[in-house]
């Protein structure tokens, strides 16, 4: 399976292909919908593999607090997981790039990195966010995750061990060390 590893203000950070219910680490992000119901893609499988544990967490937290907003975080145990906790998010859906999904997309990924630190976790990873039901054009929406995060990692020096991008497709992860080349470039 194809890695690219390099490093960013003390932090190691990891483009990977597989399965992110799959990795162990302290905490995976979980791409989800506002109501944090378990739906499909990275999702459904999150909540596939963690079980019950997971699934009556957020269904708790939905109730309390009432729909997620598009890029705020919220943690859960992660149940039956390789992973101790799963951060949920809800990335933007892609409306042509003329409705603040950058930014919203940038929020989403700052939110769980910064609820990561507060939580005092050390190594995390996330899905590729919006690109699968919500349609954010993976070129664009890779280059928005690796900036923000390389971003966050040099404000927030030695916080954090690694960071992972878990990349389900062979192109998905071409699409990522693409971005990653130009985000360096800058
Ligand atoms: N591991 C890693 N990545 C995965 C996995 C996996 N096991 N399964 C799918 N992906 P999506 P979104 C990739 O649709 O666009 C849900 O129904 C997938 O190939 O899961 O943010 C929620 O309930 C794609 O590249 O998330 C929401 O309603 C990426 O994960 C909605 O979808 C994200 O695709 C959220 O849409």
């Amino acid at each position: 399976m194809a890695r690219f590893e390099t490093e960013v203000a003390g932090t190691r950070l990891v483009l990977v292909q597989g399965d992110i219910t799959q990795q162990e680490v302290e905490a995976i992000v979980n791409a989800a919908n506002p109501d944090l119901t378990p739906g499909g893609g990275v999702s459904g499988a999150i909540h596939r593999a963690g079980g019950p544990a997971v699934t009556a967490a957020a269904a708790r937290i939905r109730q309390e607090r009432g729909p997620l907003p598009t890029g705020a975080a919220v943690i859960t145990p992660g149940g039956n997981l390789p992973a101790r906790y799963v951060i949920h998010t809800v990335g933007p859906v892609w409306r042509g790039g003329t409705h603040h999904e950058p930014e919203l997309l940038a929020q989403a990924y700052r939110s769980c990195l910064s609820l990561a630190v507060q939580q005092g976790l050390r190594t995390l990873a996330f899905p590729s966010i919006s690109t699968g039901a919500y349609g954010y054009p993976i070129e664009q929406a890779a280059e928005v995750a690796l900036r923000t995060v390389r971003d966050f990692l040099r404000e927030n020096p030695g916080q954090l061990e690694e960071v992972r991008f878990v990349l389900f497709s062979a192109a998905d992860f071409r699409a990522y060390r693409a971005a990653w080349a130009r985000v360096q470039g800058v």
